[in-house]
């Protein structure tokens, strides 16, 4: 059975990754519909050898005959139009914040949860890049040990802000100023990714606590997080630092992060092999690495994860999701 498939947001970053990966997978895809603002449409954009006219967005284009609609055009056509597609029966996958945390909204890592996907109303969320990549390591741990607490702290790469991260880090480097970041980003760090809350912490950390919690069904788990931009293109970093309900054997974890579907062990120092950014960008796994013990407190483990921000981390999850979709028959 082939399906039809709309891509919202169909000219942005993840939007085009949504396009690759889509390909890749070689998703049974009837027709596509590439939809974007009226800024886009019109505009021709090569899929599989054949060339489609964009669709302008608004009330009147919506089709009835959508089976999977991907989402990545921001938080404000998520809310508008997401209810829209789903009402013309349309299951949507949205990449946006603004569903993450509704209740019969299910928010999924296909390698945590992918069962959560029976429960949807017409919309699922797929989760903040910098969760998603921790999310299949933390179940594995989850499901042998019981988690205690989870402390991030994250090298986000600028591709996590769009074409205009990557434009402002390229402009750096030519002397420019920023045009989307506060500061400039080459060459330093911003210790602030989205908006600042009344509580001292930004939007993305909060993201990062809310949604660990969410899919994996642990409404009271301990978790903080610090999220830091760095002046790398592609692939976020997360250092993980975990506390355990049980103890653990540390060959015993390394064993199971790769047995586990969709990660990939990283991991002998002694010849200088972890988990980086570079090798990661263009890849669909999770990288882990730097698998040590914490002996500052009991049952205390330290990873390094990093994964491709707009792959993993956006564009293939939700292509995930809508395999779980047909794989489940619930599209
Ligand atoms: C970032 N988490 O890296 C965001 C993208 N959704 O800025």
């Amino acid at each position: 059975k082939k399906y039809n498939v709309a891509v919202v947001g169909a000219t942005g970053l993840v939007g085009q990754t949504f396009l690759k990966v889509l390909k890749e997978r070689n998703f049974p895809i009837d027709n596509l519909y590439l939809y974007a603002s009226a800024r886009s449409a019109g505009k021709k954009v090569e899929f599989d050898g054949k060339e489609y006219e964009i669709i302008e967005l608004n009330d009147d284009n919506i089709r009835d005959d959508i089976h999977i609609a991907l989402f990545s055009a921001g938080g404000g056509t998520s809310k508008e139009y997401g209810p829209k597609f789903a009402a013309k029966n349309a299951v949507v996958v949205d990449n946006s914040s603004a569903w993450r945390m509704d209740k019969n909204v299910p928010l999924i890592v296909p390698e945590a949860n992918p069962e959560a996907a029976a429960d949807h109303s017409g919309i699922i969320a797929n989760p903040n890049c910098s969760t998603i990549q921790v999310i299949p390591v933390l179940k594995v741990l989850d499901e042998l040990y019981g988690l205690k607490r989870v402390i991030y702290s994250t090298y986000q790469a600028v591709a996590g802000s769009g074409q205009k991260g990557i434009d402002d880090l390229e402009a750096n480097l030519r002397g420019e100023d920023s045009k989307g970041y506060p500061h400039k980003i080459a060459f330093n760090l911003i210790p602030h990714i989205d908006t600042f809350l009344d509580n001292g912490y930004t939007k993305e950390e909060i993201k990062m606590v809310e949604e660990t919690r969410k899919i994996l069904g642990l409404p009271d788990l301990k978790v903080t997080a610090t999220c830091v931009r760095v002046p790398v293109r592609m692939g976020h970093a997360v250092s993980v630092n975990v506390e355990l309900e049980k103890p653990f054997d540390l060959k015993e974890v390394t064993e199971a992060f790769a047995k586990k579907e969709g990660v990939i062990v990283k991991d002998d120092v002694k010849n200088n092999v972890y988990p980086m950014p570079l090798e990661a960008a263009g890849k669909d796994e999770v990288f882990v690495g730097r698998i040590r013990r914490d002996d500052s407190v009991e049952n205390g483990l330290n990873l390094w994860v990093v994964a491709d921000n707009i792959r993993k981390g956006a564009a293939t999850n939700a292509v995930q999701i809508a395999e779980e979709l047909i794989k489940r028959e619930i599209v």
